[in-house]
């Protein structure tokens, strides 16, 4: 409660409406042990809580700390925290919440992991949003202010419009030690549904795309970094698939041709069929686009779902992108049922061969919510519950055709031969690609990479005898 402008933290009815201006504060936690979470390499600003900032009326002041970047004062006074979480973040974000909680400070928790564990989360909170903020958080800081919080509040059966959606301001993260890169969004939802991915599970199968006017104001918004950098006008689309809906694909890219501006997304395979949009991309700015290629196994594509993916196209795909100027950063998952030992030195000679701009390797990860997760819990495979180790290069589960320790090693060997000085030069020399992008890209990967090598994850976990 605040008396006389002083915010008394341990008054007994925080969330009380008052006349002053509340203070919210929204914190995003540090993966400690994450591959992209906690490196200076990654220093990415994240955009779901630009988001809900967006959404919170002006009578709440609103401040941002996220961890990657800035050290957070637990001891602060605030009169509600929200808190964010990836899996591998939010045991950290619990400690955040245990904290604030400790004092009577309200804390509500949102975003992929709680959403999908609610009851674990409740916990360590007063509240959690599940799945998207739209329409849910000005309830719940209405609630707030009444002090009538809800343990839980979620959307009925629908997913919200993503149409009127206020813009991020992104002056919340003016002076905060990001790389220059401005991170947009245009689409939620998918309807393929793979089996280790959280996004059909929480956004919906079907794409809900954003009217082309809102996307466009939003980028004619946005201010070009100043200072030394050589891109001073980045976006990265978060779109899970940049080109959903063709005929939307198609109004946004020829309406941002005239920002000039340098861009980066994702895409399925199935760009590279459509000579119109690779066109457009090129002519847009588009700098590369992260593929989910997954898998060279026809086997593991049929499992996950995503069978639209047929590996003997991979290097065609990859050549029709360089083709137009756009760099491809592949992403592959070790450790599916049809890999064995053998898979690593395969993908190692195909990132090569493929001239792949930069490689995205993962391993796979049964997140809450996922097919791959109900299926490895009911096959009692999981080993490892500490969710900090749920951050794609650690082994969780057991794999069908190797021990955790060999996916472990073979994941690591993968890493360390595609981005040695010599494979990278390999894989980039000639491609016509944006070499200011993807050279620092690749040495920001290899100085990552030696540090996952380095900080090895030692195994615990009971041998099964039968195996
Ligand atoms: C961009 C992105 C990244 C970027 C940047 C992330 C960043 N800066 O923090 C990079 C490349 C670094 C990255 C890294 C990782 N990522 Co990532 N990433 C994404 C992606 C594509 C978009 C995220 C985004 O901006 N979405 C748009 C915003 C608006 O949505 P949102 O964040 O979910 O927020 C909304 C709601 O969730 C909710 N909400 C969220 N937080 C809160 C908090 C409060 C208080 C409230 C009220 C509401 C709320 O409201 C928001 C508005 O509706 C998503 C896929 C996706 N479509 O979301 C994957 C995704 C989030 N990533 C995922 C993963 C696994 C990772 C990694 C662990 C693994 C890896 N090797 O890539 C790392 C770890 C990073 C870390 N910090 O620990 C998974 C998360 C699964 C899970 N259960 O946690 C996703 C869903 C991908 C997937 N296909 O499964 N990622």
């Amino acid at each position: 409660m605040k008396q006389n402008g002083k915010i008394n933290i341990h008054g007994p009815n925080l969330c009380q409406k008052m006349e002053d201006n509340m203070k919210l504060l929204l914190v995003s936690p540090l993966a400690s042990k994450s591959f992209l979470g906690g490196d200076f390499y990654f220093r990415l600003p994240y955009l779901g809580l630009l988001k809900v900032a967006s959404l919170t009326p002006p009578n709440w002041d609103v401040s941002i700390i996220d961890e990657k970047v800035e050290s957070l004062d637990l001891t602060q006074g605030a009169d509600l925290v929200g808190i964010t979480a990836m899996t591998p973040a939010v045991n950290r974000a619990y400690e955040i919440a245990d904290s604030f909680r400790s004092r009577g400070i309200k804390v509500i928790m949102g975003g992929m992991h709680v959403s999908k564990m609610p009851d674990e989360a409740l916990r360590h909170c007063d509240s959690v949003i599940i799945g998207e903020a739209e329409r849910l958080w000005d309830k719940a800081l209405n609630d707030c202010k009444r002090d009538e919080l809800k343990s839980i509040y979620r959307h009925d059966n629908e997913y919200p419009s993503l149409a009127n959606f206020p813009a991020p301001n992104w002056k919340l993260y003016e002076g905060k030690r990001y790389l220059p890169v401005h991170f947009l969004e245009t689409t939620r939802g998918c309807p393929h549904n793979c089996e280790f991915c959280s996004v059909t599970n929480s956004f919906g199968g079907k794409f809900r795309n954003r009217p082309v006017d809102e996307v466009e104001r939003e980028i004619q918004d946005l201010k070009p970094f100043e200072g030394r950098f050589v891109l001073k006008n980045v976006v990265f689309f978060v779109d899970d698939n940049i080109i959903s809906n063709r005929k939307h694909t198609k109004e946004l890219l020829s309406r941002i041709i005239p920002y000039n501006l340098k861009w980066t997304g994702q895409a399925s395979v199935n760009i590279a069929k459509n000579n119109e949009i690779l066109e457009l991309c090129k002519k847009s700015g588009c700098m590369g686009l992260v593929v989910g290629f997954e898998s060279l196994s026809q086997g593991n594509l049929a499992n996950m779902g995503k069978t639209f993916n047929t590996p003997d196209t991979y290097i065609d795909v990859v050549k029709k992108l360089h083709d137009y100027g756009i760099g491809v950063t592949g992403a592959f998952v070790f450790g599916f049922d049809h890999d064995d030992e053998s898979v690593f030195d395969r993908t190692i000679e195909f990132v090569i061969k493929a001239k792949i701009d930069v490689c995205y390797f993962s391993i796979l990860t049964p997140y809450p919510g996922t097919r791959v997760y109900s299926q490895m819990l009911q096959e009692g495979r999981i080993i490892d519950h500490d969710w900090s180790n749920y951050n794609t290069n650690h082994v969780v589960f057991k794999p069908k055709l190797m021990k955790p320790e060999k996916l472990l090693d073979g994941f690591h060997h993968a890493l360390k031969e595609s981005f040695s000085y010599t494979a990278i030069f390999k894989r980039l020399w000639g491609n016509g690609t944006y070499k200011n992008f993807f050279y620092p890209m690749n040495f920001g990967f290899r100085q990552t990479v030696r540090k996952t090598i380095k900080n090895k994850q030692h195994f615990s976990y009971e041998e099964d005898p039968d195996s």
